[in-house]
């Protein structure tokens, strides 16, 4: 179970963001702080879970439905190639905890990997 997080707030329209894509259950918005000419970030709406192994487990398929959303947001920002990652743990760079995808694309610097 997820705590309460930043991404909590703006699934619950506490934070207003540029809404990209949005399913019933997905949203996705640009990232804070972009490390890529694309940088997109895709959370579930729900704040069960708080990484991607949790939701892997718990909801298989909301985790395919966020993968559905990036492929979209690659084929409209870039030409339908990206990279996704999902920080796993704070020592692996994780800052918040309510599972979410970085949707990547464009010219990415050498050694970014956010
Ligand atoms: P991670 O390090 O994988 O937990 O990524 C968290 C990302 O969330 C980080 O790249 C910056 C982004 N972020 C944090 N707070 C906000 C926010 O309030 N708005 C947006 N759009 N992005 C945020």
């Amino acid at each position: 179970m997820a705590a309460e997080t930043i991404f909590g707030k703006i699934v619950a329209g506490e934070i207003p963001v540029e809404i990209l894509a949005e399913t019933k259950r997905v949203i996705a918005f640009p990232d804070i702080s972009p490390q890529a000419p694309v940088h997109i970030l895709v959370i579930p709406k729900t704040t069960e879970y708080a990484n991607v192994t949790e939701l892997a487990e718990g909801d298989p398929a909301l985790l395919a439905e966020m993968i559905g959303v990036a492929q979209q947001l690659a084929d409209e920002h870039a030409n339908g190639d990206y990279r996704l990652l999902f920080n796993t743990g704070a020592s692996a760079g994780q800052t918040v905890f309510h599972v979410h995808a970085h949707v990547l694309a464009g010219e990415l610097e050498e050694r970014s990997l956010v």
